[in-house]
């Protein structure tokens, strides 16, 4: 027997029930509400508490249904002292639920909460930015390019004598040593990476890139159109990077476990499954990060109902010796 949740996705209702493995049609629906409402589906238990229902999985082949005074507690809450977030030598998941808020001088008003840097090993650092409406953020330290991806909101991007409106996946690449200014029009989150820039000798500075994920077509990931690929920033040599978005239906993976000495920063946009890093297997879900170090093995397989797909950046086009 196992308990599910199911959200109708044009409604955001969720219904929670049960099912039984040896008769599939057997399901049973308790209760329905709002995806906000869902209080927890763990180990056996199902709340909605905003209805007053609860949902126990007794033992194998009984539930129990009770009707609850609604305390105010009942609230998600994180078991004392666990976080399925990991730090390793040669990569890191970070979860949401162990984000700590942090401000920089260049991002005045704006929290953010910085979930890869140099510190833990990696060339680069991704952090994610939660704009207030009205403020406004500015250009990184001298020599660092920066992408941005807009999550949800909108901001306006004014770079060169023009304004570019960004809203959701709305991403800009923005070459290092650039004046511009980031100017949030509502609430608006930000994924962003910077990094040290790797100028190619003999090569042009690489040029401003604005764009929309949505309006990008994706093709099939070395055949394989289960995996599709939506390549972000143009394809020639005076970019030192490059921003994916990997889109995988229900069952796809990775077609081998990738070794390589370029790193990743990783951020999944939706669903999940199993990510492989290093000799761990991790269950991964939106709004998680990674960070694969150099060499890191790496695999993921997509489980669920819905495709899982992440955004992901690749030092890229330099020599191992240029870094
Ligand atoms: O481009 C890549 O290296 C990518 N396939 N890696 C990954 O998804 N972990
Ligand atoms: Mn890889």
């Amino acid at each position: 027997m196992s308990l599910y949740a199911e959200s109708a996705r044009t409604q955001q209702m969720v219904s929670v029930g049960f099912s039984l493995p040896h008769r599939r049609k057997a399901r049973m629906t308790f209760c329905s509400g709002k995806v906000s409402e869902l209080c927890a589906i763990s180990r056996g238990c199902v709340g909605l508490p905003s209805r007053g229902y609860f949902l126990t999985l007794a033992d194998r082949s009984s539930i129990l249904l009770f009707r609850l005074s609604i305390k105010r507690d009942l609230n998600m809450r994180q078991k004392i002292g666990e976080s399925r977030s990991k730090f390793r030598d040669n990569h890191a998941l970070m979860s949401h639920d162990s984000h700590e808020r942090t401000t920089l001088p260049n991002w005045p008003g704006i929290d953010l909460v910085i979930v890869i840097a140099p510190q833990m090993g990696a060339k680069f650092s991704q952090f994610f930015a939660h704009m207030p409406a009205g403020s406004i953020a500015h250009p990184p330290l001298e020599g660092m390019e920066r992408f941005i991806f807009v999550l949800d909101g909108e901001v306006e991007l004014s770079i060169e004598g023009t304004i570019h409106k960004l809203q959701q996946e709305g991403y800009a690449f923005l070459p290092n040593d650039r004046n511009y200014q980031i100017n949030a029009k509502i609430d608006t989150r930000l994924i962003v990476l910077e990094r040290p820039f790797v100028q190619l000798e003999g090569q042009p500075s690489p040029t401003l890139h604005v764009a929309n994920a949505k309006k990008l077509t994706a093709v099939p990931m070395k055949g394989d159109d289960m995996l599709m690929l939506k390549k972000l920033i143009p394809e020639n040599l005076t970019y030192d990077c490059e921003f994916n978005i990997m889109d995988f239906s229900p069952g796809a993976s990775l077609p081998y476990v990738e070794t390589h000495f370029m790193e990743h920063g990783l951020l999944f946009l939706n669903g999940g499954g199993i990510y492989r890093l290093d000799d761990c297997w991790y269950p991964v879900e939106k709004g998680d990060i990674i960070w694969m170090g150099p060499y890191c093995p790496q695999w993921f397989g997509a489980i669920g109902r819905s495709n899982a797909r992440y955004l992901i950046y690749k030092n890229w086009n330099r020599d191992p010796h240029a870094f």
